[in-house]
């Protein structure tokens, strides 16, 4: 568990980290997940390629959905523990997706609030992202700018169309989260962060399930975000009557042309791909 401080952190911050939060053993439980996931003889193929090296995969859209393994980590009762102290005890489990970060190729992350994304009624939302692998300035890990969550949704949008990113970032206020494997990040929805590309020979394999608050509801039901709805369970707590609103402007997520992955709305390939295997398979940004 996670002491006041830890939740003082967090809420000034909008992250918090804990080192070696998983065994070796889960850690090792979940990297045979993926070996089982990506398995060829599998007949579904859940995941997007990296355009450099369409050998290599890049993303495993929905991997709860795939794997017992994930599933179990992302309802595991410690890591509630840790979530309720952060957005209170009524948890929704949102969506969830598992990021390869390949060596040599794992693509480049922009700047971003997830929130841009899937804007709902309050921000009492978190991504918690869970380590397979030492995550190093070499291997892409991730940056964020702390305190970025305090000062609200920036626009970003390219040319008036939503394009996943933020153009102007203070990079010299920038955090880098440079962990052991088994660590968690628990990341608010606000919070700026990115991530550079995979020069390493080593892969930083990062599996990401992500929360609500019961009370925060979804206000925009584009392609992107509606596919998580079916998806989402009561973890903790109970379901809430009422929707919670924070005052303010929310800007809407709308796309020139529909996305299957926030590579391709940050590239822009989403204005020239074929996106019916990934409507197929239930992606995730
Ligand atoms: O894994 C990363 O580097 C970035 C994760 C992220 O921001 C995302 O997938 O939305």
């Amino acid at each position: 568990m996670i002491s006041a401080q830890d939740v003082l952190f967090y809420q000034n911050k909008g992250y918090l980290v804990v080192p070696r939060f998983f065994s070796d053993d889960e850690v090792a439980r979940g990297l045979q997940a993926i070996a089982e996931v990506l398995d060829p003889s599998r007949a579904e193929r859940a995941y997007e390629m990296e355009p450099r090296d369409p050998q290599t995969v890049r993303r495993i859209w929905s991997p709860t959905q795939k794997h017992a393994t994930f599933s179990d980590l992302a309802s595991h009762p410690g890591l509630l523990d840790v979530i309720e102290a952060l957005i209170g005890p009524n948890i929704l489990f949102h969506y969830s997706k598992l990021n390869m970060k390949g060596p040599k190729v794992g693509s480049v992350v922009e700047w971003h609030q997830d929130f841009s994304y899937y804007p709902h009624t309050n921000s009492d939302l978190l991504t918690a992202l869970i380590f397979f692998d030492a995550a190093t300035e070499e291997n892409g890990c991730l940056r964020v700018i702390p305190g970025s969550h305090r000062r609200g949704l920036c626009s970003h949008e390219v040319d008036g169309y939503f394009r996943g990113k933020v153009s102007e970032v203070d990079e010299s206020q920038a955090v880098s989260i440079e962990v052991p494997p088994g660590s968690v990040l628990f990341l608010h929805c606000l919070t700026l962060h990115a991530s550079a590309r995979n020069g390493s020979s080593l892969p930083r394999r990062t599996f990401l399930p992500a929360y609500r608050a019961a009370d925060a509801f979804p206000i925009y039901f584009g392609p992107h975000a509606a596919h998580n709805e079916p998806g989402i369970r009561l973890l903790r707590g109970q379901r809430s009557r009422s929707a919670r609103v924070e005052a303010g402007l929310h800007l809407l997520p709308l796309a020139e042309r529909e996305f299957g992955s926030i590579y391709e709305v940050q590239e822009g390939s989403h204005l020239t791909k074929d996106l019916t295997a990934m409507k197929t398979a239930g992606y995730a940004v």
